[in-house]
Parts: structure tokens; C-alpha cells; sequence
């Protein structure tokens, strides 16, 4: 039972809520402990949930840290900025990308500070018509944190991404559409049955071929094409391995529909 959460499973997939709907669903550390909770219990369950979707209650979709959390105290101690995003940040941001189960990240509202961020770590990113990014961390003198520096830069290039940093401007989802911040846009009265559309399939699919690819983008960026080359056959001897290639050959060449396991 969580209070900053709200989780469901169904069909395969879980729905995960981010539900502080008066501060426009910011991030405090009570809300982080139940995240990373939530996240390993979800993946533990292995094949009985093979696709998550993330979002947030009412119009926001997340505005990043919990800024009341970090006011000065009375005797203006205040929290060391770096703590908090290595206690807190860090590991839940790791754990999005490395999550064993594919991400669907469906962005309801704004998407602000390290929000933008948790959106952008997502697989599959689909924006309400409404949605709106928003890099607020110059506006409150920081660098961004949770990944933004890593993420956006490799979705939108040096110098948009520079831009966005810097001036914090609002980007809207069109925008942020043609900038290739996100995959799909839809009516706001039509997001959650997208994402659910979406989760489902994915629920259905080849689960360690999804982990295996997200890894080889994300590795790929880094590397040498020679290199790729040689990763992407190293992630294919594993997946050789699994149920689900088998089930796909199989299913191909009997003419049938793969039902896959995530095994
Ligand atoms: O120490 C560290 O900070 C390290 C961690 C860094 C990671 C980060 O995420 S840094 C970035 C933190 N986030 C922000 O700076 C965003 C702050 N919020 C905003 O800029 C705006 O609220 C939005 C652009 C997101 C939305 O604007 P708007 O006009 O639609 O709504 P609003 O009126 O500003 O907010 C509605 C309520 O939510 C309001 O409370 P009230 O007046 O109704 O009682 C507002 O204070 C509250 N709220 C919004 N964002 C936060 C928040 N309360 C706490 N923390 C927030 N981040």
C-alpha cells in the first residue's frame, strides 16, 4: 500500500500513478521510497508483468522535485542539493533505464525539472495534445540532474537541448514531437487508452528482446559502429537462447500468431 502511488495490474501490464495531485505530483523522498518499491516488486514478477505504464493523476504529469522539501529549515540549514539527488535520484533513475520490463511513459501534463526527466528515461513516450516540458532547472539555479544532461542532448541534439537548459522555456507537444522528445501525440481524452493500447502489445511481446534493445541504443551511442556490431551479436547468443525465439521461428514458419512468454 503506497500514498503517493497508485499501482494496478492488468492484462500483463502494470499502471503505475504518480498520485500528489495538489503540488502537481513533485517528487519528495517518501514518493522516491515507494517508486524504487514499487519498480523492483513489479519486476520480480517477472513474466506476470511484461510492460509498465507510468503517469500522473490530474493535470500534471510530474513537476520534479518536491520543492517544499528543500526550503531552508527555520535556522535556514538546508539540505545538500547532491545528497539528495544521489540518495534519491540516482537510484530511481537507474532503475528506469535498467527496469527489466518495457516503459511507456504517457505524459498527461507538464513534465518539469527531473519529471521531464523520468518521461524521457521512458521506452515509448506519448504525449497528451496538453503535455508541456518544461527543463526547469536554471529557473532555480541548478544543472539538470536525473539524467537530463544524458537524455535530452541524445533525443533533440547539443544546441536544442542547451537551449532548453538554459532558458528554460515551456515546450509543447508538438514541439516536442518534432524535436523527437516523444513518439506519439494524442487528444488528451485519449492517452490512457493509447498507453493501454500500447502496453498491452507490449505486454505480449518478446520481453528480453525489448531489455536487450533498449540496451543496444542506449550502449550504442557511445560506441564504435565496429563495436555495436560485435554487442548486438553478444545480446543476440542470449536471446538465442530463449523461449521466445524459438516461439517466433516456430510460430513464422507454422503461419500463426508468436505467443510469446518473456522467457
Ligand atoms: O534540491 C533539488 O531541487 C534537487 C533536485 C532537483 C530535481 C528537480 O526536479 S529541480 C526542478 C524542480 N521543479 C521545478 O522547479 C518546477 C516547479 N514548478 C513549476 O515551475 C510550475 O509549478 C509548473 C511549470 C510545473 C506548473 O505551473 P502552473 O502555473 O501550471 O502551476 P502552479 O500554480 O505553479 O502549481 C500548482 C501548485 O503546485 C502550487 O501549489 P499551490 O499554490 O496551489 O498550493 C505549486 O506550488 C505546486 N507545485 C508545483 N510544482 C511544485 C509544487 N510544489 C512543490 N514542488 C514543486 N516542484
Amino acid at each position: 500500500n503506497y500514498e503517493n502511488i497508485e499501482v494496478s495490474i492488468q492484462e500483463g501490464y502494470a499502471e503505475v500513478v504518480l498520485s500528489r495531485e495538489k503540488s502537481l505530483n513533485s517528487l519528495n523522498t517518501e514518493t522516491h521510497k515507494e517508486l524504487l518499491h514499487c519498480l523492483a516488486t513489479l519486476e520480480g514478477m517477472r513474466e506476470g508483468v511484461r510492460a509498465l505504464i507510468l503517469t500522473g493523476r490530474g493535470r500534471a504529469f510530474c513537476a520534479g522535485q518536491d520543492l517544499e522539501e528543500v526550503k531552508p529549515d527555520p535556522n535556514g540549514r538546508q539540505i545538500r542539493v547532491g545528497d539528495l539527488v544521489r540518495s534519491n535520484y540516482v537510484p530511481l533513475m537507474q532503475k528506469v533505464k535498467d527496469l527489466q520490463i518495457p516503459t511507456v511513459c504517457a505524459v498527461n501534463g507538464v513534465a518539469a525539472g527531473a519529471g521531464a526527466s523520468l518521461a524521457l528515461a521512458c521506452d515509448v513516450i506519448i504525449a497528451a495534445k496538453s503535455a508541456r516540458f518544461l527543463q526547469a532547472f536554471s529557473k532555480i539555479g541548478l544543472t539538470p540532474d536525473s539524467g537530463g544532461t544524458w537524455l535530452l542532448p541524445r533525443l533533440v541534439g547539443r544546441a536544442r537541448a542547451l537551449d532548453q537548459f538554459f532558458t528554460a522555456e515551456a515546450v509543447d507537444s508538438s514541439r516536442a514531437f518534432e524535436l523527437g522528445m516523444v513518439s506519439r501525440v494524442v487528444e488528451d481524452e485519449r492517452l490512457t487508452e493509447e498507453s493501454r493500447t500500447v502496453a498491452r502489445q507490449l505486454a505480449k511481446g518478446p520481453t528480453m528482446a525489448y531489455i536487450a534493445t533498449r540496451r543496444a541504443v542506449d550502449l550504442g551511442y557511445s560506441m564504435s559502429f565496429s563495436d555495436s556490431l560485435i554487442m548486438e551479436s553478444l545480446l543476440q547468443d542470449h536471446l538465442g537462447e530463449s523461449y521466445d525465439y524459438r516461439e517466433g521461428v516456430a510460430a513464422f514458419l507454422e503461419k500463426r500468431p508468436a505467443r510469446f512468454e518473456g522467457r
